[in-house]
């Protein structure tokens, strides 16, 4: 639905519409998009055009889904502007509601050169780009045939369909969200892919980027963050492997903060430009993060730093544990349960020792429990967590640290002095270090560096990340019954990257999966996630790809066929927060997801699949009676984009939700997302240090490849998404790696030439960058660019399947690598 505003003169409409038409006029393959000037918005004969508008967001998949108003002339999308901006209203959804030029570009996006538009089908193996136009109907016959095929020979999980994190969010299409892999998944959102996978009961391959952090905070450790804004209450704000500057959308208040008086700790390999806005540069050796972070606990433990009000009563400190690691129950001493929640049913709580009165008692019942200590309660051999955690860690000191992370240990004093007293405190880290395989142990040591100080759940305390709830507009309650399906099959999750170890043992968790048909959508594995080498090996081995995508990805090359999607600005759909009003028609034959699963399942004889209209699905979601009465149903929805002025949540302190009703940094039950077969040891259950699974100092693959490679998010990238942007292209120049002066000097490199970076997994050509701003022993490369972006090879292929068993996380840097002059006489 769009919005009639206003009428242009001859001179503006040239003016802007000569940089969209410039951008659709280079040529394009078969099937993609060349759009050619010719195409471009006609003038009426008056010289006037009339200029319409749809309120849509940007799917950046930056983290921002900045709201957008859409602007169109003769049924093309011209211009693409902030709403807040626009429209002069203080619509924050998300985390940020200012924009950037990636979003502005959104139409050199929507027209881009290597859009697809058009099925086609691979003549060629797969990778060799070669490519038939085919109809619809074809595809669909050639999708339906093999889905059966595969079916009828080993059943639906022998269907898998690997998502990412592209367009998580629409009610009706992309692929939804699920933090466990199994046993069993059943998104509540993108019902076109939700009800198709339960109807066949097929096998889900997982994103996994992010994940040693979103699993911790969201299933195991439960982090209570507060809102982005509360970062400008900080007094200390300690960043690690975190660069905002170019990843955390415009509005990441920590400039604000520091205005306001904060320091800003960065602990970076890189001196990121966050590193640079910083107060202090914490230039640590990649990967061990984790050992500063406990060195710093020790140090406060100590020197007696530690806000002991808040270790005993908020954190689960002194909660009491049996030798097996399982807490003491009431139920345990022969105690009743208490109420903790008035007007609920009592609950059989934690046990902790009241030393006041002599007496075991429940964790939510006795004021200032004993922190210390190894009790007899009835027989049975206690110890409070923070006994075992403290004996525990101890190991982890200051000089241990320097030694680790190659930090002065004076300075790894002065910041845990600073985090520890000038309060209040937040740590914010990012996904640099969370990208090793050693990183998930982390997120138990700032749970217990944020309870020894009491830095959490109050203003300006907290440990915010990627994923913290900004002010958000949202509607008052939606209704996603129509996601499941009746008589659905139990649809199993496992993270993508075990693809290769899949194909070999057809099992996962007792459960066959023989994996015959892939079916891609919402990701780009073979370009953003891990081991590049290893995907490309496993993708040849599956009888028939197929790969759902508006842009001709790596992964798509990588496929049998390749279906055209339509962007979000050429659908009506929903999110949790907003309405995304359709601006124009879907370019060429893109079609929507929902609409590419119902054609699916009507060739497969369960058209029934979808009884309602994508209309009346929408209408479903968002009629509820309390998105009635507050004002924001389909109708006002879809008439207005953004919910009016609807509920707004202010950023807010997050209280804890756990059921301990404490800050958790030791975990009783170790629950893994894949359901690996794995034996946790003791020092899994709390905050830990170990290297990381190749980019450790002592590997002995260093004397052949000295090197560490990092690699972080680009301004001008958003993962692969903005490929062929001339307005990008232009500003981000080609893919580059930054190497220190000293290490570019032994080998002979210069700025601008070319190197080859390599390790036993693969390599990547590209163009060095020679800087002082970087650790002598590492190597930062780009991510975002494709195969073809780069001279030759890819930053993918330098990493290998790296994933814990405890959150099965994508290791992107954990590798190590040496560089060169390039000999191969490319350009
Ligand atoms: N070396 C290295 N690699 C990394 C990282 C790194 O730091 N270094 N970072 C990692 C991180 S943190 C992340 S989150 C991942 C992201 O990696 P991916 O999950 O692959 O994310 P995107 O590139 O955002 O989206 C993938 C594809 O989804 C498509 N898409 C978007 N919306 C829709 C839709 O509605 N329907 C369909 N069918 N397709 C859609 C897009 O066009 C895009 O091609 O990359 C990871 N890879
Ligand atoms: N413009 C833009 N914005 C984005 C994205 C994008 O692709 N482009 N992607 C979005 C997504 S999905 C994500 S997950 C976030 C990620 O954004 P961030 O959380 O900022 O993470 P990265 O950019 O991966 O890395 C940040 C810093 O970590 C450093 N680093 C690498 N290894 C280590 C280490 O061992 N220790 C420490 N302390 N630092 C290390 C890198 O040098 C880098 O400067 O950005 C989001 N925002
Ligand atoms: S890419 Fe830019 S405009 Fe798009 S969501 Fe991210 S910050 Fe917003
Ligand atoms: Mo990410």
């Amino acid at each position: 639905m769009t919005t009639s505003e206003k009428k242009l003169t001859r001179r503006s409409f040239l003016a802007t519409t000569a940089l969209t038409a410039g951008a659709m006029a280079s040529a394009g393959m078969a099937g993609c998009s060349s759009v050619s000037t010719d195409e471009a918005p006609e003038l009426s004969e008056t010289g006037e055009a009339e200029e319409t508008y749809a309120i849509n967001f940007c799917r950046g998949n930056c983290g921002g889904t900045c709201p957008q108003k859409a602007i169109v002339r003769e049924g093309k999308l011209v211009k693409c502007t902030p709403v807040a901006a626009e429209l002069d209203r203080d619509y924050r959804i998300s985390q940020s509601g200012v924009g950037c030029v990636k979003g502005r570009a959104t139409p050199q996006r929507v027209y881009a050169t290597h859009r697809v538009t058009h099925p086609m089908r691979q003549t060629g193996e797969r990778g060799s780009d070669n490519w038939e136009q085919i109809s619809w109907d074809e595809a669909i016959s050639l999708i339906a045939e093999n889905f059966q095929a595969a079916i009828d020979e080993c059943g639906g999980s022998s269907i898998a369909f690997w998502k990412g994190f592209g367009n998580g969010n629409g009610y009706l299409n992309g692929a939804g969200s699920s933090m466990m892999c199994n046993p069993y998944i059943v998104p509540s959102t993108s019902i076109g892919f939700s009800r198709f996978i339960q109807k066949i009961g097929a096998t889900v391959f997982e994103a996994s980027s992010d994940f040693a952090a979103m699993y911790s905070t969201f299933i195991t450790l439960n982090i209570p963050i507060n809102g982005n804004e509360d970062l400008v209450n900080a007094k200390t704000i300690l960043s690690i492997g975190l660069n905002p500057a170019d990843t955390a959308r415009g509005d990441w208040p920590i400039v604000e903060a520091r205005r306001k008086g904060a320091t800003v700790v960065t602990m970076d390999p890189v001196f990121s430009k966050s590193a640079a806005h910083s107060d202090i540069w914490v230039p640590v050796r990649p990967g061990t993060d984790g050992a500063m972070l406990l060195a710093m606990c020790n140090y406060i433990i100590d020197n007696d730093l530690v806000d002991y009000d808040y270790l005993r009563n908020g954190s689960v400190a002194p909660l009491l544990i049996k030798d097996d690691l399982s807490y003491l129950k009431l139920s345990d001493l022969g105690l009743d349960p208490v109420v903790v929640t008035e007007g609920e049913d009592p609950v059989d709580t934690e046990v902790v020792w009241d030393a006041a009165a002599q007496s075991f008692g429940s964790s939510f019942a006795v004021k200032d429990p004993e922190l210390e200590g190894t009790f007899d309660a009835n027989g049975i051999s206690v110890r409070t967590v923070y006994s075992l955690v403290k004996e525990g860690i101890k190991q982890f000191t200051v000089d241990f640290a320097a030694a680790e992370c190659d930090v002065p240990a004076e300075q790894i004093e002065e910041v845990a002095r600073l985090y520890a007293t000038n309060k209040p405190s937040t740590l914010a880290p990012g996904y640099g270090y969370e990208h090793y395989k050693n990183s998930w142990h982390m997120y138990k040591t700032l749970m217990l560096l944020a309870s020894l100080t009491g830095n959490v759940g109050k203003p300006g305390a907290s440990i915010i990340q990627f994923g913290a709830t900004s002010s958000i507009s949202r509607y008052a309650a939606t209704n996603t019954e129509d996601s499941v399906v009746e008589g659905a099959l139990p649809v199993s999750g496992i993270t993508g990257e075990y693809l290769p170890q899949l194909l070999e043992t057809e099992t996962w968790n007792n459960e066959a999966h023989p994996i015959r048909c892939i079916y891609v959508l919402t990701a780009d594995p073979l370009s953003n996630g891990l081991g590049r080498s290893e995907l490309i090996e496993a993708f040849k081995k599956v009888k028939f790809v197929v790969t759902a995508d508006s842009f001709m990805t790596d992964t798509a090359r990588y496929s049998d066929l390749v279906l055209p999607v339509a962007l979000s600005w050429e659908t009506d759909d929903s999110s949790a927060s907003m309405f995304t009003q359709k601006a124009v028609e879907p370019l060429g034959e893109c079609r929507q997801d929902i609409d590419i699963f119902r054609a699916i399942a009507g060739a497969m004889d369960f058209a029934d699949l979808y009884p309602k209209t994508n209309e009346e699905y929408l209408r479903s979601y968002l009629d509820t009676e309390e998105n009635l009465a507050a004002g924001c149903g389909y109708d006002v929805a879809s008439e207005q984009g953004i919910v009016g002025d609807g509920p707004q949540f202010a950023a807010g302190v997050s209280p804890e939700t756990n059921p301990t009703g404490r800050t958790q940094f030791f975990l009783s039950y170790l629950l893994t997302r894949d359901a690996v077969d794995w034996q946790p040891r003791e020092v899994d259950h709390y905050p830990w240090y170990e290297p990381a699974h190749e980019a450790y100092q002592d590997n002995p693959l260093r004397e052949t490849y000295p090197l560490y490679g990092v690699s972080s998010h680009h301004h001008y990238w958003a993962h692969s998404l903005f490929k062929g942007i001339p307005w990008l292209d232009e500003l981000r120049g080609e893919p580059t790696v930054l190497v220190h002066e000293d290490t570019a000097a032994q080998r002979g490199i210069e700025t601008g030439d070319t190197v080859r970076v390599f390790n036993d997994h693969g390599y990547v050509v590209l163009k060095a960058i020679v800087t002082q701003g970087i650790r002598p022993d590492t190597l930062m490369l780009p991510h975002g660019p494709e195969g073809d972006d780069f001279i030759d090879g890819h930053t993918q292929a330098l990493s290998s399947v790296v994933l814990d068993e405890m959150t099965s996380n994508n290791n992107f840097n954990d590798f190590v690598c040496e560089i060169e002059k390039y000999q191969g006489g490319a350009e």
